[in-house]
């Protein structure tokens, strides 16, 4: 009978955690989570890109992206960016990017990303969502929602928002930054709120920046459609700059992503 009962109350429990790990509630309301990627399998190419593209291809960064296992690869349940110093094709330095373009993407929902990465001059690591509207609008027309970004040793992330009315080209993106203390030893949830009214940013579930449709945008607010889910770390480039002499390698892992709606 005890036996029975100790079951019974790890059978509650269990479901119990289950169903939170199925919902999320924030800003009062419930999101069910409709998509999880856990990298428990070798990269799932029905769902994921590897970009191969040449260094200097966007913002002067500097590495040439690749899809072999040195810059990407799944390991013991993380998706792990390697960035290395190596000569390769005209780089003098390799990483990793993929994307879920044309394969997987959402309207509004909320997104929840653990990762962790080093503090180094030089590295850029970042977790954002481009509009499938990209092969059609170009950019900054199509809008791009950044829900993490990182450069060289702060030890702060940010968060922020493209369009054609506000970028980084005419220095007006809409973005604010979050201070953590143990950013490089610790895995972090970034978390990014999206709804057709406003959007917002989070660090393990603290919301720290919010941008209301109403206070900046009219007609021409690009956050509604399709958008798909990006993944990379540059080195070098025009905002964190040139890594140092001694840089070796530097690693970006993702233990889990959640979409919930
Ligand atoms: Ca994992």
């Amino acid at each position: 009978m005890k036996n029975k009962l100790i079951t019974f109350i790890i059978l509650v429990l269990l479901t119990a955690n289950c169903q939170m790990n199925h919902k999320k509630i924030i800003n009062e309301k419930t999101y069910k989570l409709i998509w999880q990627e856990d990298f428990a399998t070798p990269i799932n190419k029905d769902i994921w890109n590897l970009e191969e593209r040449d260094a200097g291809w966007v913002n002067n960064e500097l590495q040439a992206y690749t899809s072999r296992s040195e810059n990407l690869n799944i390991d013991n349940n993380y998706l792990i960016i390697t960035s290395l110093k190596e000569r390769y094709k005209n780089a003098n330095y390799t990483s990793g990017r993929l994307n879920t373009q044309n394969k997987l993407n959402w309207e509004y929902g909320y997104f929840e990303i653990k990762a962790k990465f080093d503090l180094q001059q030089g590295t850029w690591p970042a977790i954002w969502l481009l509009s499938e509207k990209i092969t059609s609008l170009g950019w900054p027309k199509c809008g791009e929602i950044d829900i993490m970004e990182h450069v060289n040793n702060e030890k702060k992330i940010y968060g922020s928002l493209h369009s054609e009315r506000y970028n980084h080209m005419l220095g007006n993106n809409l973005g604010n930054s979050f201070k953590l203390d143990e950013l490089a030893s610790e895995f972090n949830i970034y978390g990014l709120e999206w709804t057709k009214d406003f959007i917002k940013w989070y660090v393990n579930d603290k919301p720290f920046y919010t941008v209301n449709k109403k206070d900046f945008f009219g007609n021409d607010w690009p956050y509604d459609g399709k958008y798909f889910l990006i993944i990379n770390q540059a080195i070098g480039g025009d905002w964190p700059g040139s890594p140092l002499e001694t840089f070796d390698s530097s690693k970006f892992l993702i233990d889990w992503i959640k979409v919930y709606k």
